[in-house]
């Protein structure tokens, strides 16, 4: 039986302060249908895409912010995308800010996507692990990264699931420059790899990185497809939001670490890929056959330190 997933890389281009749910929803359904046209299983948008990337303001009481973040997946908002992408018989996957309240009162901030099925029916959120960016204000930057004041780290690290027939991880942006991401789905037999991203061109702590930001974007997921023998898809909120710049270039790569289809434009656009998931087992039973060549038992270092240790 075939497991060829069609898969659509759903580029946004900016979403302004004063861009409503239901404006964006539009976009994010325009796209669907594209999806529909072309083909496509299943349709990935990008990280926080129902709102401004509001990390780049700080707010003295974060509370103030709460406005940015669904409080339940599916809600009013997003219902429409959920209804037509049922219809259309089209999983998506939808990344957002999720404010979370638990029985005894405690709230959590997480940066999430959401992966649902051909059904409708939700596979699982996951929570982004590497939180980017500064806790504080910096008010000497031109904009803000406030991501580590906006979201906790995720505590459950990276799942996987049996979805679109095969087996599915997710990752949120950051994560893509961190080769455990990708390992740790690795370990779990990943086939396909689903990330969200906005990437401010601008990098205030070293500006030099500037001009590097596609070269780097591509270098991690095609490193992470290749060594992991999976496909990654890698979507961009991207063009000029709100005076600041972000990286498109959009992408889906293979388990060769070939890029199979590229974004060409800086907004909203469909990027889409035949991913034939028997392809991962001519890395994974070959080259990277990790059960007979890995040797974690000298990766000592890995999971016993956080830091480098150099020696004295
Ligand atoms: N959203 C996100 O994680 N962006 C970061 C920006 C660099 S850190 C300020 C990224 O890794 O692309």
């Amino acid at each position: 039986m075939s497991r060829i997933v069609t898969v659509g890389a759903a580029q946004l281009g900016p979403v302004q302060l004063a861009h409503t749910r239901a404006e964006v929803v539009e976009r994010l359904i325009a796209l669907l249908r594209q999806g529909a046209d072309a083909g496509c299983d299943l349709v990935v948008y990008p990280e926080l895409a129902l709102t401004t990337f509001f990390p780049r303001w700080f707010v003295e009481d974060i509370s103030t912010a709460d406005h940015f973040y669904e409080t339940s997946m599916p809600n009013e908002a997003t219902a429409p995308l959920f209804a037509e992408a049922a219809r259309l018989g089209i999983g998506f996957c939808l990344g957002y800010a999720l404010l979370e309240t638990l029985p005894d009162g405690t709230q959590h901030r997480w940066n999430v996507q959401t992966l649902v099925e051909r059904d409708g029916s939700i596979v699982g959120t996951f929570k982004k692990v590497h939180i980017p960016g500064h806790e504080h204000h910096e008010p000497d930057r031109p904009f803000q990264h406030a991501e580590r004041y906006y979201f906790e780290p995720s505590p459950d690290g990276f799942g996987v699931w049996r979805a679109f027939g095969g087996v599915v991880g997710m990752m949120i942006c950051n994560d893509r420059r961190w080769p455990e991401s990708y390992r740790e789905m690795g370990l779990q037999g990943v086939e396909l790899i689903l990330c969200g991203y906005n990437t401010p061109k601008h990098y205030a702590p070293d500006p030099s990185q500037d001009r590097l930001q596609g070269f780097h974007n591509t270098l991690v997921m095609s490193a992470g497809a290749y060594q992991n023998g999976t496909f990654v898809v890698g979507v961009a909120k991207g063009g000029v939001e709100e005076g600041v710049d972000s990286l498109c270039e959009s992408a889906i790569f293979a388990p060769s670490g070939e890029v199979l289809a590229r974004a060409r434009t800086e907004g909203d656009e469909l990027v889409v890929a035949e991913c034939d998931l028997d392809w991962c087992r001519q890395y994974t039973g070959t080259l990277f056959d990790f059960e007979r060549y890995r040797r974690p038992e000298v990766y000592t270092h890995l999971t016993s330190q956080r830091g480098s240790t150099p020696p004295a």
